[in-house]
């Protein structure tokens, strides 16, 4: 394949406002997405005014009215169709995730899958929008619930995941009946160009109507706070950090509208004396690095049994040493890990490595930048490896790069309660051969995190089970399971079939 930009549909400076085919014409800044791999200017976007937005918004309550009377299968149908979309252009998506995040190519590809996957999961959803029927207390009354389209659903994603967030979501609110507002990452906004390009020719050989599918790029000092306060929009999702999270919970909580929250992690991976040390050692390594750590599901604490922590150590550093020449420009099928996103996050991840130090950890391993030839910016690091203890506070925090904690314990009822005792609850494993200590995870005592596995990683969830977390981690569900049921709105229904009035409780009330 010969990546252009142009099969993807983007220009040298492109709008940053689309209704589903049409592009308006914007009148706001400019943003210019560089790439981390090599800090080159990749396109401009011309962003949104509040205008703009004013005149989305316009199209989407007129489109709302239309979508929600077309039927939950048809719905699914164009879902089918843009998951055929993104099947032909997997590997140029993939290439510009790549690029425009630093991910490696492979992980770039990986993600539009999980796009695809989350399209076929919600084709076959569209027609299992299922309600249960209860018996009612009452002779010939029926009861049941019905799910019914939300309206506007706000989709607000991170650089990190910049294409298959939006997918878990706007996937199942367009089945669902809903119609999207999706605001990316500023970081990343050439990928949800693209992504919106790729499902034009499918949204017009289905006459689906204009304002179904909107992509609104701006700064959020321009549409944030006020995006969240906007009663147009019953439903807010939001990946990203438990600081932005949290002041997007409370202002959309402040008119009582509703929010998925996918917000930070600090998961941990418990390694067990009982573990088998090859596959655990695999896994441990693609959770900690892939994605240079910025995966919220990244392992960032190894809380191992005081046994094997020695072994771990050792054969850790080692893994670390042999992969340390394979960090460069992700688009390279050599490279493992690529450059962080930007300089932000390269002096987050050094701040978090002298602060732990001066908490008294010690770096075992990596913790630096890396200059020379092969790295293209500024953005590459070399992963780090750190002894240190659970309750330290840059231990308790989610730094979004590549470092990883070693921590001891001695008996399994305190590894559980260190992989605990952090504010975040995203996701966590245990690494066992031994049934009992499985289960004890697994169990009401275990594990407090949305994900919880036995003998594979922290990171890499399929889509099909529900993804998202407890605590700081926002408490939302997004993606397969039954995470459907928050972009709709439940209504219980009883019919009276007697031709009698019959109330509730037994209470008599004649007149
Ligand atoms: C994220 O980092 O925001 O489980 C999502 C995983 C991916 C999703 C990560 N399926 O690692």
């Amino acid at each position: 394949m010969k990546f252009e930009l142009k099969n993807l549909g983007i220009g040298p400076v492109n709008p940053g406002v689309s209704t589903g085919i049409a592009w308006l014409e914007t009148h706001g800044d400019e943003t210019i997405s560089y790439s981390p791999v090599d800090a080159t200017a990749i396109a401009k976007v011309k962003n949104a005014t509040l205008d703009d937005y004013e005149h989305l918004m316009f199209k989407a309550q007129e489109a709302y009215l239309k979508w929600r009377i077309v039927p939950a299968p048809k719905r699914g149908e164009v879902v089918r169709q843009i998951g055929e979309a993104l099947r032909k252009k997997k590997e140029e998506l993939g290439y510009l995730v790549s690029l425009e995040m630093g991910k490696i190519y492979e992980e770039g590809l990986g993600e539009v899958q999980e796009m695809i996957d989350i399209c076929d999961f919600s084709v076959g959803q569209s027609r299992l929008l299922n309600g249960a029927t209860m018996h009612s207390e009452r002779p010939f009354h029926r009861m049941y619930d019905q799910y019914h389209p939300l309206g506007i659903v706000g989709i607000i994603t991170s650089y990190n995941f910049p294409v298959a967030v939006w997918g878990w979501n706007s996937m199942l609110a367009a089945i669902a009946g809903d119609v999207i507002i999706w605001k990316p990452s500023s970081k990343t906004p050439l990928c949800a160009i693209a992504v919106q390009k790729i499902i034009a020719e499918t949204l017009r050989r289905n006459n689906v109507p204009e304002g179904v599918f909107n992509l609104i790029i701006t700064k959020s000092s321009v549409l944030g706070d006020n995006f969240a306060a906007d009663k147009r929009i019953p439903l807010i999702s939001v990946t990203g950090s438990t600081k932005v999270g949290k002041k997007i919970a409370g202002i959309v909580g402040n008119r009582l509208g509703k929010t998925i929250l996918e917000l930070g992690g600090n998961n941990a991976v418990i390694i067990s004396q009982h573990a088998n040390l090859d596959m655990t050692l695999q896994s441990v390594v693609f959770g900690s690095v892939g994605t240079c750590g910025q995966r919220c599901t990244s392992t960032r604490r190894l809380i191992v049994h005081e046994s094997v922590f020695e072994t771990v150590k050792e054969r850790l550093v080692a893994a670390y040493q042999s992969i340390s020449d394979r960090i460069g420009n992700p688009l390279d099928k050599d490279t493992l890990i690529g450059p962080l996103m930007d300089g932000t996050a390269v002096k987050n991840f050094l701040h978090a490595i002298e602060e732990v130090r001066k908490e008294g950890g010690t770096v075992v391993f990596g913790g630096t930048t890396l200059r020379g030839e092969k790295y293209h910016s500024d953005n590459y690091v070399m992963p780090a490896i750190v002894e240190a203890e659970n309750h330290y506070k840059t231990v308790q925090e989610e730094t979004f790069a590549p470092i990883v904690y070693l921590i001891k314990y001695s008996t399994i009822e305190e590894a559980i309660s260190l992989n605990n005792n952090v504010p975040q609850g995203l996701s966590s494993c245990i690494f066992t051969e031994d049934l009992i200590e499985a289960e004890k995870f697994l169990s009401e005592t275990g594990s407090d995190c949305g994900i919880a596995n036995v003998n594979l990683g922290t990171s890499g969830a399929e889509i099909g089970g529900a993804f998202g977390g407890e605590k700081d981690t926002g408490g939302g569900r997004e993606s397969g399971s039954d995470a459907w049921k928050a972009y709709m709105r439940r209504q219980t229904n009883t019919l009276n079939f007697s031709g009698q009035t019959a109330l509730a409780q037994g209470i008599t009330f004649d007149f």
